[in-house]
C-alpha cells in the first residue's frame, strides 16, 4: 500500500524530516516570556543572575535559566509543548535542560554538527538523540539563525571514525551535499523543534546584531536518570516541569 507524501501525519513527517515549526499562542505569558528575553539580551538582568561566556562571542544565563522567570516553564504548558513533543516523537519525553544564550558571534561557534554521534567505539551525547525546542527571538529584523539538513538524522552510519569537526564526520560532509537545508529565522513567535541527531549549524550573527535564543532539551525518562539527574539544577528543572504538567492534568 502506498500513501501520498502530502497525506502523512505530523509525526510521520517529523520522523522523515527531523524538524517541526510551530507558533506560540499570543497570551500574557508569551508577552512576559518575550520581554524577559529582551531584557536578558540587553543585559538588564534580575539580581543574582549573570551572563557568562561559553563559546567565543556567546554568553549563557547563570546560575540557571529556569528560575529566572516562571514563564520559561509555563509557556511550555500553555502551548501543550509536552504533548506536542510526545506526539511528534511517539515517546513520553521529559525536560532535561534549559538554556538561555546571547550571541554576538560573527563566526559560527557551532558549525555543522550532530549533538549525538558515534566516534569509533564511543558515543557522544544521548542515544537515541535528544529533541530540542529552540526559539530565537527576533530583536531587530528576522534573520537566519539555524540551519538543519532535512532528513540527516536518519542518514547516518555507525562506524565513523574520521571527523572534520566534532559531531561532523567525513561522511556527514557528503551527506550535506545531498540533504536539502532548511533555514530557521529569528522570529516574533515561531519556534523550531528538531531531532538533535540531525546535522545542524548555527548561522553567525550579522555585524552589530545581538541575538538571543532559549533552548529546551527533551529526553526519555531513563536517559534523564542516567545522564542528567546527578546535577541538582537538572533535577529541579525536571521537577518543576513534571509538576506543572501534573497540576495541569488535575
Ligand atoms: O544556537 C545555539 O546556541 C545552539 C544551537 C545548537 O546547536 C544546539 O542547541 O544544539
Ligand atoms: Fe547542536
Amino acid at each position: 500500500m502506498a500513501t501520498k507524501l502530502s497525506d502523512i501525519t505530523e509525526s510521520q513527517r517529523y520522523y522523515l524530516e527531523g524538524f517541526y515549526e510551530g507558533k506560540f499562542l499570543d497570551t500574557e505569558t508569551f508577552q512576559k516570556f518575550k520581554s524577559e528575553l529582551l531584557n536578558i539580551c540587553s543585559e538588564n538582568l534580575k539580581e543574582d543572575f549573570s551572563l557568562e561566556e561559553k563559546y567565543l562571542g556567546t554568553k549563557d544565563l547563570r546560575p540557571n535559566a529556569f528560575e529566572y522567570c516562571e514563564s520559561f516553564i509555563s509557556i511550555l504548558i500553555e502551548n501543550k509543548i509536552d504533548k506536542l513533543v510526545n506526539n511528534l516523537t511517539g515517546k513520553r519525553l521529559t525536560l532535561a535542560h534549559l538554556q538561555v544564550r546571547t550571541s554576538l558571534a560573527e563566526h559560527s561557534y557551532m558549525p555543522w554538527h550532530r549533538d549525538s554521534y558515534v566516534n569509533g567505539d564511543e558515543y557522544v551525547g544521548p542515544i537515541p538523540p535528544a529533541h530540542k525546542l529552540i526559539f530565537y527571538l527576533n530583536t531587530s529584523n528576522p534573520s537566519p539563525k539555524l540551519e538543519v539538513a532535512i532528513g540527516s538524522h536518519i542518514c547516518r552510519f555507525r562506524n565513523q571514525n574520521q571527523f572534520i569537526l566534532p559531531g561532523c564526520s567525513n561522511l556527514d560532509r557528503e551527506i550535506l551535499n545531498v540533504c536539502p537545508v532548511k533555514q530557521y529565522l529569528s522570529s516574533d513567535d515561531t519556534f523550531l523543534i528538531f531531532n538533535t541527531g540531525m546535522l545542524h549549524s548555527v548561522v553567525p550573527d550579522q555585524k552589530d546584531e545581538k541575538s538571543i535564543r532559549i533552548i529546551y532539551s527533551f529526553v526519555e525518562r531513563g536517559q534523564f536518570e542516567e545522564i542528567f539527574s546527578h546535577k541538582n539544577s537538572h533535577l529541579m528543572l525536571n521537577n518543576t516541569y513534571e509538576n506543572a504538567i501534573a497540576s495541569k492534568e488535575l
